[in-house]
C-alpha cells in the first residue's frame, strides 16, 4: 500500500468547493427512481441518463470531485463508444465504484440487516482498479426502531466495513466508509445522535483493529437529524451544531474528509445543513457532500427520459452541484437557490 498516494486521492475527493456524486444506484433503486419519472429502466436508458450527468461540463469540472458508479455503469460506454469512466476522468473528476452487494437479513436479529460482498472482493478490486476506479464505497445500513439497533447489528456491520476498507487499501483504492443510520423512523435528533455515536465509535474501533490507515479513507456518515416521521424536527442550526459535536467526539483528525449522504432530506435541506456546518468552521477534517438523491432528484425530473430535455437536465444538475459546492465552503445562501439556471 502506498499511503501517500491514497492520502492524495482522499484529499482530492474532498477538495474545497467540490464533492462526490453518488450515482451508484443498484438496478432495483434506479428502477424506483425511473418509475417516478415514468421512464423504463432499460440498460440504454440508464446509460443515457448517466451519460447526461457525466457530460454536464460545468457541474463535473467545477463542483464534482468524484463519481460513485454501479458495476453495470463502470463497464458501459457512452453512445459514441467512449467509456463512461473516460468521460468522468476527462472532466477532472475521479471514478469510484460501489463494491458492496447489498444487504441481507441478519440472523437472530429480527428487522436488522448486514451488508454483504466480501467474497472475492480482492479480485474484483483489481479489475476495478484496471478500469480506472481510484476509490470505492461500501454502505452499512442501521435502522432505528423499537429495540433496535442491536449491538450485534452494529458490530457485524462495523466489522464488514473495516474488512472492506483494509482490502481496498491493499488494492491501492481509497475506501469510502459509509455507516448509514437511516432517518426513516419517528425518533428525534437526540436518539439519532446516540445511535450514530455508537455506530461511529464501533466502526473506528474495527478500523483500528484491522489496521486501516485513516489518512487513506473518507467517511460517509448521516447527519444527526430527526427521523422523517418525527413530530419534533430540528432546526438547521441544531442539526449543524449536533452533527459537528457528534463527529468531533468520534472521528479522528487523521481522517482527511467527511462526505455526507443526504438520506432522504430535501435538496435544499441537505445543502443548508452542509453549509451551516461549514460556517461553524474550525474543523479538523474537510466536510463535503456525497449525495445521491439530493443531487439527482432535480435533473431526473427535468430530463424525464427525453433527449430534448438533456440541456434542462444538465442545467438542473449543475445548479444543485453548484449550490452544494458553495455549501462545502460555507458560502451558500438561500437566496442563491432562486438563481436556478
Ligand atoms: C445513490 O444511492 C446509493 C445506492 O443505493 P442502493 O445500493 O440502495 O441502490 C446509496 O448508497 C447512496 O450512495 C447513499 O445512500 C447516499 O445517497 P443519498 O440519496 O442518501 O444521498
Amino acid at each position: 500500500m502506498n499511503l501517500t498516494d491514497l492520502n492524495k486521492v482522499a484529499l482530492a475527493m474532498v477538495t474545497p468547493g467540490k464533492g462526490i456524486l453518488a450515482a451508484d444506484e443498484s438496478s432495483g433503486t434506479i428502477k424506483k427512481r425511473f418509475d417516478a419519472i415514468r421512464v423504463e429502466s432499460t440498460e440504454d436508458n440508464r446509460r443515457d441518463y448517466r451519460e447526461m450527468l457525466f457530460r454536464s461540463q460545468e457541474a463535473m469540472s467545477k463542483y464534482i470531485s468524484g463519481v460513485i458508479l454501479y458495476d453495470e455503469t463502470i463497464w458501459q460506454n457512452a453512445k459514441d463508444g467512449t467509456p463512461l469512466v473516460k468521460l468522468i476522468e476527462e472532466s477532472g473528476a475521479i471514478p469510484g465504484i460501489k463494491v458492496d452487494e447489498g444487504t441481507q437479513a441478519l440472523p437472530n436479529c429480527p428487522g436488522e440487516l448486514v451488508t454483504v460482498g466480501l467474497d472475492k472482493l480482492a479480485e474484483r478490486l483489481k479489475k476495478y482498479y484496471e478500469r480506472g476506479a481510484r476509490f470505492a464505497k461500501w454502505r452499512a445500513v442501521i435502522d432505528i426502531g423499537a429495540g433496535i439497533p442491536s449491538m450485534t447489528a452494529i458490530s457485524v456491520n462495523a466489522h464488514a466495513l473495516a474488512r472492506y476498507a483494509a482490502l481496498c487499501q491493499n488494492a491501492q483504492i481509497v475506501p469510502i466508509v459509509e455507516p448509514e443510520v437511516l432517518m426513516d423512523g419517528d425518533h428525534d435528533i437526540d436518539r439519532c445522535y446516540d445511535v450514530t455515536q455508537r455506530v461511529l465509535n464501533k466502526t473506528f474501533q474495527e478500523l483500528r483493529v484491522q489496521r486501516v490507515a485513516l489518512e487513506g479513507m473518507v467517511l460517509k456518515p448521516n447527519m444527526a437529524i430527526a427521523g422523517k416521521k418525527s413530530p419534533k424536527q430540528a432546526s438547521v442550526q441544531e442539526v449543524a451544531e449536533k452533527t459537528i459535536r457528534l463527529l468531533k467526539s468520534c472521528v479522528p483528525a487523521a481522517v482527511p474528509g467527511i462526505a455526507f449522504l443526504s438520506g432522504g432530506q430535501s435538496d435544499e435541506e441537505a445543502t443548508a445543513h452542509l453549509d451551516a456546518m461549514n460556517k461553524i468552521g474550525g474543523l479538523p477534517w474537510r466536510l463535503t457532500f456525497s449525495y445521491g438523491r439530493a443531487l439527482q432528484a432535480a435533473p431526473q425530473k427535468a430530463w424525464s427520459g427525453k433527449t430534448d430535455n438533456v440541456p434542462a437536465g444538465q442545467r438542473a444538475f449543475s445548479h444543485r452541484a453548484r449550490m452544494n459546492g458553495l455549501a462545502s465552503t460555507g458560502k451558500w445562501a438561500a437566496g442563491l437557490e432562486k438563481q436556478a439556471a
